[in-house]
């Protein structure tokens, strides 16, 4: 019995020492693994005689179990243990400051023309974009505009160096080349907007060389003016989102439409303040038409079964319009405070909300 005790001693030590699993488990294995020291004393109780065996037996498997027992408990101890140290080096100390990480902003140039799609775009209107090296053909002949015309002239327009044959590429002027391609390439009928870069030699207070516009094209066998001008002022009132904005339609001259008209809202100007929507006042702010025969012939249209209208605005000016943006020429001097000023957060949806719904 001295013997039992000293042993159980001596394994309970060694239990309560296995500092980590591996370390029980080498315990486990010493004491009743397949030659462990208790297994081979409990293997040795069939070579005794019947009395010995009465007294060792009880004792022996009563040191299996409690030694079993202490393992199964040192167990848990060291599991806890190591999820406590695991649980602590995950912590995540939430008073520490973030990282700072700098936030871009959308040019109200993106902006206002992502605006101005979502709005053409509920309209039933797709994209379309084309190339800003164009030829003569695309940026002027086929638009019905004549060779003598001023906008031909080295001075408003950006020409490329002449090839050997002498003709000579150029930097659009409009977006137009973009409804000519369209209509040469597919059949109507027709509903685009064409959105992009524009070029013009020209530099004042309210003129960049490069600037943005969007046009937009509607051909289809029964289109006529009450659909430009539903059409338009459908746009105007979702776009400055203002349903009872006074919208006037003003004849004018275009060489690639015929009627032509500029379109103006109706605005006050009080004190040196813009105010859009009302007043006595009117602000330009698209051109229109319906699209000439001509050009219609240009691009293998019959004018005699389809018909429809186009139109055309500066995206820096009705940006300037909506978002009071005083000058224009700080929309290309890429001041990042100016920026942060009037550019928009990027999870900023472009809404159509606010005028259409009503
Ligand atoms: C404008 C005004 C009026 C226009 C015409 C065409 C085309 F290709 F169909 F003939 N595209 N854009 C147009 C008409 C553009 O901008 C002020």
């Amino acid at each position: 019995m001295d013997n039992i005790d000293a042993l159980r001693t001596e394994w309970l030590e060694r239990v309560a020492a296995a500092g980590d699993a591996a370390a029980l488990e080498q315990v486990r294995v010493a004491a009743l693994g397949r030659k462990g020291r208790l297994t081979e004393l409990l293997k040795g109780l069939g070579a005794m005689g019947l009395e010995e065996r009465r007294a060792a037996g009880p004792a022996l498997n009563g040191l299996k179990d409690a030694v079993q027992a202490a393992i199964l408990a040192r167990q848990g101890v060291l599991e806890r243990q190591a999820q406590g140290v695991r649980l602590a080096a995950e912590r995540v100390d939430v008073t520490l400051p973030v990282e700072y990480r700098a936030e871009g902003r959308i040019h109200p140039i993106s902006q206002v023309t992502d605006e101005i799609v979502a709005i053409f775009g509920d309209m039933g209107f797709t994209v379309a974009e084309g190339p800003e090296i164009e030829d003569d053909f695309h940026n002027f002949s086929a638009l019905n505009i004549p060779p003598e015309h001023p906008a031909r002239q080295e001075h408003d327009t950006f020409y490329f160096a002449p090839h050997a044959d002498g003709h000579r590429m150029l930097l659009r002027t409009h977006t137009s080349p973009v409804q000519i391609r369209t209509m040469m390439r597919h059949a109507p009928p027709h509903r685009i907007i064409a959105p992009g870069r524009t070029y013009r030699s020209d530099s004042d207070i309210t003129h960049t060389p490069m600037f943005h516009q969007v046009e937009g094209l509607v051909i289809d066998k029964v289109t006529h003016m009450g659909h430009l001008k539903g059409c338009l002022i459908e746009f105007l009132h979702a776009f400055f989102e203002l349903p009872d904005v006074p919208v006037r339609f003003r004849p004018s001259y275009f060489p690639f439409t015929e009627p032509s008209a500029e379109v103006d809202i109706g605005c006050s100007r009080k004190g040196g303040e813009l105010k859009i929507g009302a007043g006595d006042g009117w602000l330009e702010i698209l051109g229109c038409g319906m699209v000439h025969p001509n050009v219609l012939l240009n691009c293998g249209v019959d004018p005699g079964i389809y018909q429809g209208f186009a139109f055309g605005m500066g995206v820096e000016r009705v940006a300037m319009l909506k978002y009071g943006i005083p000058d224009l020429r700080t929309f290309y001097e890429s001041d990042l405070r100016w920026l942060r000023h009037y550019g928009f957060a990027a999870l900023d949806q472009p809404s159509t909300q606010g005028g259409l719904a009503r």
